[in-house]
């Protein structure tokens, strides 16, 4: 969009913001200039981007070709050129799309839980951070690509440990049937495109991860019937590499493509890359220490990670808990509640960037004649890049405190 239109939906979204604000709505505490002009932090009353989040959005580490993602999408997409399909590639769209790209598009009801501001980044009440890549399966169909590759950083409110990052990248891929193919194979529609989704899927598990023995799980997404996992077997565990389906026809019809069948898949760059090389936390791919970024180069991928060079840790940093005990509040004559785990995480991440490494529940009990429940949360605060001190941690400490006080509503203990 061009800039004006920007600077004018922001006027507008100022304009709508409500007048009379209750009187429980803490006042934000970093309210800067570069926050009121931010795209992403809009000033709607269902925005809930934060400014650590926004400065995440545009690191396009996907399109780095000596990034451990970018090398494993360069990957990814050199096997499906090689094969007899031609595949588009997609990988600028911007992150930003309508909650009817994101959901309704997909035939995501209203009621999922996907939807809720408490697992998804708004920028306003119809905009929002993608949270898969599936968002752009209809505009791409729509434009008339039958197969294609469509990679993107996704956003996800979620829990905060190793594994979890509230951005990360997801590749999607979609092909399209005719009509002559399943009917010159004497087959259903719909047992084309599963058997067809088989092979070339199964293929780019080996390309990636060697001769492994390999898995698909039912599964279950409202935008394909039937939907599959397909797993591995690597390192001693079952790993998920993607989830895929039939693509449901009303997403075809929609596309005015109502006479044809297609299926589609969308997997996570992180995922494979922490298994393939070995990188112990999800936080390092965002990392700009010359330590992690030297130890990668494009198209130094070998499947399986048999002979590759693996990621060599450059030290562990010793972590810094801190646990808090808080009764949560009440819930609102409604039912609903400031307080959730993801609500938590956001605003530990908000004072603490990517130093956190893991929130997690340590103890949880009733008090029957308070009719209180209390929690005590531990916070794991680590860098990837330097010892921390006390006197940081602390101050990070007491502004989580102060904002879970403001934000959550809890009352400490
Ligand atoms: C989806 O996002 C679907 N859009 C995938 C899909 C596309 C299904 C097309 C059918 C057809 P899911 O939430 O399971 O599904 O995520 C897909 C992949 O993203 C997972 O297999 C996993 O590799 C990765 N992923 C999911 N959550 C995270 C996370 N928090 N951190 C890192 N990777 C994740
Ligand atoms: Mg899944």
């Amino acid at each position: 969009m061009p800039r004006q239109g920007v600077v004018m939906l922001l006027a507008v979204a100022r304009a709508l913001r409500p007048v009379a604000r209750s009187v429980r709505t803490p006042v934000r505490p970093r309210s800067t200039v570069a926050e009121a002009e931010s795209r992403f932090i809009t000033g709607h009353p269902d925005c809930n981007v934060t400014p650590y989040i926004a400065n995440l959005v545009g690191r396009d580490l996907h399109k780095k070709s000596a990034h451990p993602l970018g090398i494993i999408k360069d990957r990814i997409e050199a096997y499906f050129a090689g094969l007899e399909t031609s595949y588009d590639v997609f990988d600028g769209e911007d992150p930003v799309v309508t909650t009817t790209q994101c959901f309704d598009d997909l035939n995501i009801p209203p009621e999922h839980p996907g939807r809720s501001k408490s697992d998804t980044y708004y920028l306003t009440d119809t905009e929002l951070l993608r949270t898969h890549t599936s968002a752009h399966q209809s505009q791409h169909l729509r434009q008339g690509h039958e197969a294609f590759l469509c990679t993107g950083d996704v956003y996800r409110r979620d829990e905060i440990d190793a594994s979890h990052f509230p951005a990360f990248h997801q590749m999607e891929g979609v092909r399209v049937f005719e009509k002559e193919e399943w009917e010159s194979k004497g087959v259903e529609a719909v047992d084309l495109a599963r058997d067809e989704l088989r092979t070339p899927l199964e293929g780019l598990a080996r390309h990636l991860f060697g001769d492994v023995e390999m898995r698909w799980v039912d599964a279950y997404f409202p935008f394909t019937e039937p939907s599959m996992e397909l797993e591995i077997f690597f390192k001693g565990e079952w790993l998920e590499v993607l989830g895929c389906g039939v693509m449901e026809m009303q997403i075809l019809e929609e596309a005015g493509l109502g006479d044809k069948r297609a299926w589609a898949f969308g997997l996570g760059l992180e995922r494979l890359a922490m298994v393939l090389f070995d990188v112990p936390d999800i936080r390092l791919f965002w990392s700009d220490d010359k330590r992690f970024t030297k130890q990668f180069e494009a198209g130094m991928f070998k499947a399986g990670g048999v002979d590759m060079r693996k990621f060599k840790p450059y030290s562990k940093y010793p972590p810094c808990l801190k646990d808090v005990s808080f009764w949560l509040p009440k819930d609102a004559e409604d039912g609903s509640n400031l307080f959730s785990e993801n609500n938590l995480c956001e605003v530990v991440r908000d004072a603490a960037g990517s130093l956190v490494e893991e929130v997690k529940l340590i103890d949880e009990f009733e008090n029957k004649k308070k009719g209180l429940t209390s929690n005590c949360f531990r916070i794991v605060y680590r860098s990837m890049e330097r010892s921390l001190t006390d006197d940081e941690i602390n101050t990070i400490q007491e502004k989580v405190r102060e904002d879970m006080v403001a934000k959550l509503g809890v009352e400490l203990r």
